[in-house]
C-alpha cells in the first residue's frame, strides 16, 4: 500500500504552496486529495492499474497523473521543484509538531528566522506571541514542538543506530581494504541518542573503501564523495541517518580517534591541558613546536599530556579529567562482567517467550541467570499474572532450574504500585516471590508528591527488592512522570533497595546522570532488559553502557553477582527489612 506515501507528498506540496502564497483553491485541492487517499481502504496502486483513480472524489485528470507519477518514481517533480524554491529551514520548521505552513510563513516573513535556534530564542523572548494570530500558548507549543522535534527527528536512540553502525563496519572490514576501522562520536561514547554515525578508517587504498561505502545497499543518498571524507545517508528504519566516513593516516589514528570521539566538551578540556604543557593537540597528533610527539594510539595521545586512557563512555567533561589527573578514574564495570538479566517478561504475562526459550537465549548471550518478572494481577492490559498462575510458574522454574546447570531462572514479578501506593499482590503472595521489582504503570498524571510517595511506599515495603524504570520516561515519546528523584534516592539508600537501569533502548531509565547519583549514594543498581520479545534480551549491553556512563564499577551492579550470590542478596535484604 503506497497510500500513505502519496498522501504525505500531497500534504507537503500543499504546505509548500501555502508558504509560497499560492492560490488557496489549489492548496485545498492537494489537502483534500491527501485526505481522500489516506482514508482509502483499497490500495491506490490497484486503483491506478484499473484506471479508476478519477472516480475518487476531488481527483481529476491532473491529480490522477500526479498520483501515477508518485507511484512510478517515488516522488513528484512539482514537489522537488517547490523544495528548491523554498529556504530549506522552512521545510525543517514544517516538521516541528504544532507548526503549520501559515505560522511558518508568518514567522519567516516577519523575522526572517533561519534556524531552529533562532526560532527558539524568538519564542523565549516572547517576540512570536506578538504576531497577529499568535499568543503565549502558541509560543509554548512551539517550544514543546522544538523539544520533541529534536528528540524524535534530530536524534535517534542509540539502540536503533548502534547495530546499524556495527553492521556497516563489519561489511567494510570484510569486503573492502580497510586496515583499522572504528565507530567514533556519540555512538562510541554510548550516548543514549545520536545525531549521526561517525566512522574512521585507515587504508592504503581509500578510493576502494569509499567506493564500497557508496555502493552499500543501505545507502539512500550520497552527500559528498571524496577519498578522505565521504558522507552518505543510510536507511535506518523508516527514515535515514547521515554517516560520515573519514580516512586518516595510520600515524594519526589515535589522535583522530580521540578527536572524533569527543565529546566536544571533553576535547576542549584536553586541549587546554595540552596547552598548559606547551603542547598542541589536534586530530593529527600532539605537537611540541613542529615535532609530533604522539598520535598513533589514543593511549599514547592521553599519556603525552599526562593522563591515563579515559574510556569513551566517560568523555563528557563530567569530572573525568580531574579524576584522571588525580589517578581516581573508576574501574568501570566491563560488558562481560554482566552475567544476569534482572527483568524479562515471559508468556505468563505479555512477553512472547516461554521460560525454556528465555533460558536458551540467556545461554547464547553468555548469561548465567535471568529474573523472569511478569506483570502483576491488576495490569490486565499487560496480561498481569493471577495468583494461581504465579505458583504454576514458580514450580515450572524450579523444574527447569534442576535440569539446567548453565542458566538459572529466578522467580520474579514486576509488581504494580497501585495509585494509592499499595502493591498489586497481598503480602502472603509477595513473600513467595523470590525477586519483587515494583513499578508504576498507571496514574502518570498524578502530582509529584503523589507519585513520589507511591514509589517511596514501595521502597519501604519489606518484601520489595527494587523499583523498575524509576522515572517512567520513554525517549522521544514520553517525558518522565513528575517525581522527586532525590527523595527516591534517599529512601532507596536508607533501606538498601535497588534501582533499575532499564536497558530497553527507548527507556534507559535510570539514565546515566541519575544512575550516577544513585551510585554515589551507594544504592545497588540492577540492569534489566524488560524484554517482551526474546531478541530484546540482546539490549543488555545498552544497560551496561548506561552503568559505565554513570561511572559504575563492578561492585555497584547486582548483575555481576553469580546466581547464588544474587539469591543471597535478595534473601538478606528481606531478612534485614523485617
Ligand atoms: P552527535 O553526533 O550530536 O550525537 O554527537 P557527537 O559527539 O558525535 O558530535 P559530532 O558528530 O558533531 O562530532 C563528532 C566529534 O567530533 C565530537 O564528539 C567532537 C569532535 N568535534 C566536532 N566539532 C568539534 C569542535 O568544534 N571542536 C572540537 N574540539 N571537537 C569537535
Ligand atoms: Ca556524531
Amino acid at each position: 500500500m503506497k497510500n500513505k506515501e502519496v498522501a504525505e507528498i500531497f500534504n507537503k506540496v500543499a504546505a509548500l504552496l501555502e508558504i509560497k502564497g499560492d492560490n488557496p483553491y489549489r492548496i485545498r485541492a492537494y489537502q483534500r486529495a491527501a485526505q481522500v487517499i489516506e482514508a482509502l481502504t483499497t490500495d491506490v496502486e490497484e486503483l491506478a492499474k484499473q484506471g479508476k483513480l478519477e472516480r475518487l472524489p476531488g481527483i481529476g485528470p491532473d491529480l490522477a497523473s500526479k498520483i501515477k507519477e508518485i507511484l512510478r518514481t517515488g516522488t513528484l517533480s512539482l514537489y522537488e521543484e517547490l523544495k528548491k524554491e523554498i529556504p530549506p529551514v522552512l521545510l525543517t520548521f514544517l516538521e516541528i509538531p504544532g507548526l503549520g505552513p501559515k505560522k511558518v510563513k508568518a514567522i519567516y516573513e516577519k523575522f526572517g528566522i533561519t534556524s531552529i535556534e533562532e526560532l527558539e530564542k524568538a519564542c523565549k523572548e516572547h517576540k512570536i506571541a506578538k504576531l497577529p494570530g499568535f499568543g503565549w500558548k502558541t509560543e509554548e507549543n512551539i517550544l514543546k514542538g522544538i523539544k520533541l522535534f529534536r528528540e524524535k527527528i534530530g536524534r535517534r536512540p542509540l539502540g536503533e543506530i548502534l547495530p546499524l553502525a556495527e553492521k556497516i563496519t563489519e561489511i567494510l572490514k570484510k569486503e573492502s581494504p580497510v586496515e583499522n576501522i572504528s565507530i567514533a562520536g556519540s555512538i562510541r561514547r554510548r550516548r543514549e541518542t545520536v545525531k549521526d554515525i561517525d566512522v574512521l578508517i585507515t587504508s592504503t587504498e581509500p578510493e576502494k573503501v569509499m567506493k564500497k561505502v557508496v555502493e552499500l545497499p543501505l545507502v539512500e543518498e550520497i552527500i559528498a564523495f571524496g577519498e578522505t571524507k565521504t558522507s552518505v545517508r543510510v536507511k535506518a528504519g523508516q527514515s535515514t541517518i547521515q554517516m560520515d566516513i573519514r580516512v586518516v593516516e595510520p600515524d594519526s589514528w589515535g589522535a583522530a580517534l580521540a578527536y572524533f570521539t569527543g565529546s566536544k566538551a571533553h576535547n576542549i578540556r584536553v586541549r587546554e591541558l595540552a596547552l598548559e604543557k606547551g603542547l598542541k593537540i589536534n586530530e593529527y597528533g600532539v605537537f611540541k613546536g613542529e615535532t609530533k610527539i604522539a598520535g598513533k594510539t589514543e593511549k599514547e595521545v592521553y599519556a603525552s599530556i599526562g593522563l591515563p586512557f579515559i574510556p569513551p563512555e566517560l568523555r563528557e567533561d563530567r569530572g573525568e579529567i580531574e579524576a584522571a589527573l588525580q589517578g581516581k578514574l573508576p574501574k568501570l564495570v566491563e560488558y562481560n562482567e554482566i552475567i544476569g538479566d534482572g527483568h524479562v517478561h515471559s508468556k505468563y504475562s505479555d512477553g512472547t517467550a516461554s521460560l525454556e526459550e528465555i533460558m536458551e537465549k540467556a545461554e547464547k548471550l553468555g548469561l548465567s541467570w535471568v529474573a523472569v518478572c511478569d506483570h502483576s494481577q491488576s495490569l490486565k492490559v499487560a496480561g498481569g499474572v493471577p495468583v494461581e498462575d504465579l505458583f504454576k510458574k514458580k514450580r515450572r522454574i524450579e523444574e527447569l532450574n534442576k535440569r539446567s546447570s548453565k542458566v538459572k531462572l529466578i522467580f520474579g514479578a514486576e509488581v504494580d504500585i497501585l495509585s494509592d501506593g499499595t502493591l498489586d499482590y497481598p503480602d502472603e503472595v509477595l513473600k513467595e516471590i523470590d525477586f519483587v521489582i515494583a513499578a508504576i504503570h498507571t496514574g502518570f498524571q498524578q502530582s509529584e508528591e503523589q507519585i513520589t510517595n507511591r514509589i517511596i511506599s514501595a521502597l519501604k515495603h519489606p518484601l520489595v527488592h527494587a523499583v523498575a524504570h524509576p522515572t517512567g520516561r520513554v525517549i522521544g515519546e514520553r517525558d518522565p512522570y513528575a517525581v522527586n528523584l532525590s527523595k527516591i534516592l534517599e529512601v532507596a539508600a536508607q533501606y538498601g533497595k535497588a534501582l533499575e537501569i532499564n536497558a530497553y533502548y527507548k527507556r534507559l531509565d535510570l539514565n546515566d546522570v541519575n544512575a550516577r547519583a544513585a551510585k554515589e549514594k551507594g544504592i545497588p543498581l540492577i540492569i534489566g532488559t524488560d524484554a517482551h520479545f526474546i531478541d530484546q534480551m540482546e539490549y543488555i549491553h545498552l544497560g551496561t553502557a548506561v552503568a559505565r556512563r554513570a561511572w559504575c564499577e563492578k561492585k555497584d551492579i547486582l548483575n555481576t553477582l553469580s546466581y547464588e550470590e544474587f539469591m543471597n542478596w535478595l534473601k538478606k535484604l528481606r531478612a534485614n527489612s523485617r
